[in-house]
C-alpha cells in the first residue's frame, strides 16, 4: 500500500499542466486530493476523470491572489479530510516581456500570483501543520529561479523570490516535522506560454525552442519529482530539486 494512502494534498494550479498531472499521480497513489484553480469547469472535468482512482478528489475554485480564498481552500480541506499533509503551491503564470515594453499590468499579475499566492498558501496552511506537528509545503519555482534570461526580469524575479521564501521557511522550520521543497522545472509542455503577449518574445521562443530544437518534459515528469520528495523518510527533507530536459542547456 502506498504511503500516501489516506493522506491529503492540496494542489493550486490544478486545472492544467503540472498541477493536473500531480493530482492524477497522487490520486493514483490513494491520496485525498483537493484541486484548486480559477477554471471550475476544468477542475470538474479532472475530478470526473479521476473518479475511479483509489484517492478521493474534491474541488475548490480558488484565485490564489485572494488571501481569503486561499484561507477558505485550506479550511475546506481541513473540514473535508481532517487536515492537510501536503500543500503544493503550484499556481503560476509567465507573461514574459522585455522591460522596455512597459507591460506593468503583467508584472503585477506575476507578483500577485507567483509571489503573493505562495505567501498566502504558507500563511493559511502553516498553523494547521504546526498544530498537527507534521506537513510538507512544496512550491513550484523554476529554472528561472536560478538563471535570468532576457524578457524574464520580472518572471525570474518572482521565481527567485519563491525559492528564497521557501528556503527561509525551511530554515525556520528546521527541527520540526514540517518539510519544505522548491521544485524548479526546466521547459515542460503545458499551457504556460499562452499568457505571453510580447511578439518579440514569441519570435525568440520560436527561434530557440521551436519544433525539433528541444524536447520539453511532460508534466508527468514533474509530478514524479513531487511524489519523490513527499515519499522520503520523515528525517529526509529534499529542499530543492531541478528537473529539466536533458537537451536543455
Ligand atoms: O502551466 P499551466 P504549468 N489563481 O499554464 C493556475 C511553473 N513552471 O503547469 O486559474 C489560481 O498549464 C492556472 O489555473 P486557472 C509555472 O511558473 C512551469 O507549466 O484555472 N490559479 C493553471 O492551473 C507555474 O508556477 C514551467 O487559470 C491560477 C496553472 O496556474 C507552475 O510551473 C517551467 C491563477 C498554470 O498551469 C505550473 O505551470 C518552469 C490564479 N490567480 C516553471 N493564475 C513550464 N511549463 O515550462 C494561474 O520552470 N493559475
Amino acid at each position: 500500500m502506498s504511503d500516501m494512502n489516506g493522506k491529503t494534498i492540496v494542489i493550486t494550479g490544478a486545472s492544467s499542466g503540472i498541477g493536473e498531472a500531480t493530482a492524477a499521480k497522487f490520486a493514483d497513489e490513494g491520496a485525498n486530493v483537493v484541486l484548486a484553480a480559477r477554471r471550475k469547469e476544468r477542475l470538474e472535468e479532472l475530478q470526473h476523470s479521476l473518479q475511479d482512482k483509489p484517492g478521493k478528489v474534491e474541488i475548490k475554485q480558488t484565485d490564489v491572489t485572494s488571501k481569503d480564498e486561499v484561507h477558505e481552500l485550506i479550511q475546506f480541506t481541513v473540514d473535508t479530510f481532517g487536515g492537510v499533509d501536503v500543500l503544493f503551491n503550484n499556481a503560476g503564470l509567465m507573461p514574459l516581456s522585455f522591460m522596455e515594453k512597459g507591460k506593468v499590468d503583467e508584472w503585477e499579475k506575476m507578483v500577485d500570483v507567483n509571489i503573493k499566492g505562495v505567501l498566502y498558501g504558507i500563511h493559511a496552511v502553516l498553523p494547521h501543520m504546526q498544530e498537527q506537528n507534521s506537513g510538507h509545503i512544496i512550491t513550484t519555482s523554476s529554472i528561472a529561479g536560478h538563471e535570468i534570461m532576457p524578457s524574464g526580469a520580472v518572471y525570474c524575479g518572482t521565481k527567485f523570490a519563491a525559492r528564497v521564501i521557501m528556503e527561509g521557511l525551511g530554515k525556520e522550520l528546521a527541527g520540526t516535522d514540517i518539510r519544505t521543497t522548491s521544485i524548479s522545472p526546466g521547459v515542460v509542455d503545458t499551457e504556460l506560454t499562452e499568457t505571453i503577449t510580447d511578439e518579440d518574445v514569441l519570435e525568440m521562443f520560436e527561434k530557440n525552442f521551436g519544433k525539433g530544437k528541444m524536447t520539453p518534459l511532460d508534466s508527468k515528469d514533474i509530478a514524479e519529482a513531487v511524489y519523490y520528495t513527499v515519499q522520503q523518510p520523515k528525517n529526509v527533507d529534499v529542499n530543492e530539486i531541478i528537473v529539466r530536459p536533458n537537451n536543455q542547456g
